[in-house]
């Protein structure tokens, strides 16, 4: 299994996060990564490679032109206004009010752009936000070429929650969706998006919602409870040509394996009937019963049992990391996904 970091990750460390009012220290942190990394030296599943570096253009077919410009110059702006910390936005344009204009203050364009308080723009956050693209893509690369059938792209910041034009939710670049486009660019006709992170993948839904070359298929907690809160509802099907090529598995509070696996296993019956030339999995492993933002109780066994039933779909895989938060568990849980699956294909 081909394995991808980036170092520049370390760039994007945020100082905090607003939770239930107040300010904590942020949840989506380096030290995720260096958990990761440290499990996957110990586990032999195959040499850690550092990301190569690509130009723009992948990410720009998925990502609009000038939301990408923003976030490479946002912090700048904000220290050039003589503002310490972390750059963050304060209103957004919701019913009733206009999202046709880009505002012209950094302060407007902060809020134009995002979705969320909860996901500062840091100095190193365009750098970070941009090798972990370059890692899923370098991963993609080792797929579309025939070489390898899986990889696994450590990416952080995550990326599902990452829309055409906006960010939120800890996310700026959707990975998984530049990945699927660079697969789709190079060789693959039709590729699936499974997406087992405990939110809602509602930047990838959004980016392949009316395409019928990319299928999406999310297992989540119930938007009506969970974060993001707006998207993921099961009447969400895809529309124009991409109808019938989105599938949300909502699932309630206290999700366990036994009710996890089953939607699972319904989500891979329908990445097999699309016969996809290549699956990403956004691998989330926040549906962990110790993780902080989680309400599902998976346990760390139920990790390799994910991974085989992933790889009963015998697709070339790409396994792109989203969320987990449970640091001193990631790594272990993160393993048991790609060893589940190498064991099992
Ligand atoms: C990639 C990813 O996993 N992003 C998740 C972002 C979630 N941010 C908002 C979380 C709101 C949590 N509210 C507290 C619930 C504690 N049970
Ligand atoms: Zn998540």
């Amino acid at each position: 299994m081909k394995l991808i970091c980036s170092d520049q990750h370390r760039g994007h460390d945020a100082l905090y996060e607003f939770n239930r009012g107040r300010l904590i220290p942020a949840l989506e942190s380096p030290a995720r990564a260096a958990a990761i990394l440290g499990a996957l030296g110990e586990a032999g599943l195959g040499a850690i490679e550092l990301a190569e570096s690509f130009d723009l253009a992948p990410i720009l077919r998925v990502h609009r032109h000038d939301y990408v410009a923003f976030l490479q110059g946002a912090h700048a702006e904000w220290s050039a206004l003589g503002r310490g910390g972390d750059a963050l936005p304060l209103a957004w344009p919701v019913r009733g009010l206009r999202d046709d204009r880009v505002p012209r203050s950094l302060d407007g364009r902060l809020s134009y752009y995002s979705f969320d308080i909860g996901t500062p723009i840091t100095a190193g956050t365009w750098t970070a936000a941009k090798g972990a693209a370059d890692a899923a893509l370098t991963a993609a690369r080792s797929l579309c070429s025939g070489r390898e059938s899986s990889a696994f792209s450590l990416c952080r910041p995550p990326g599902h929650h990452a829309a055409f034009d906006c960010y939120g939710g800890y996310c700026f670049l959707n990975n998984a969706a530049i990945a699927a486009q660079y697969l789709r660019d190079h060789g693959s006709d039709r590729v699936a998006v499974l997406d087992v992170d405990y939110h809602h993948g509602n930047g990838t839904q959004h980016i392949f919602y009316q395409r019928n070359d990319v299928l999406f298929a999310s297992i989540h907690a119930d938007p009506a409870t969970d974060f993001p809160y707006f998207l993921g509802y099961a009447d969400e099907t895809g529309a124009g040509a991409g109808a019938g090529c989105n599938h949300n598995f909502p699932l309630a509070a206290g999700a366990d394996w036994a009710a996890w696996g089953a939607a699972l296993d319904a989500a891979c019956r329908r990445v097999d009937a699309f016969a996809p030339d290549a699956v990403i999995v956004s691998l989330g492993v926040d549906t962990f019963r110790g993780d902080p933002l989680s309400s599902f109780l998976l346990e760390g066994d139920d990790y390799l049992r994910m991974g085989a039933r992933i790889a009963l779909l015998a697709r070339p895989t790409l396994f792109v990391l989203e969320g987990g938060y449970a640091v001193d568990e990631i790594g272990c849980n993160v393993v048991n996904v790609l060893r589940g699956h190498a064991d099992a294909a």
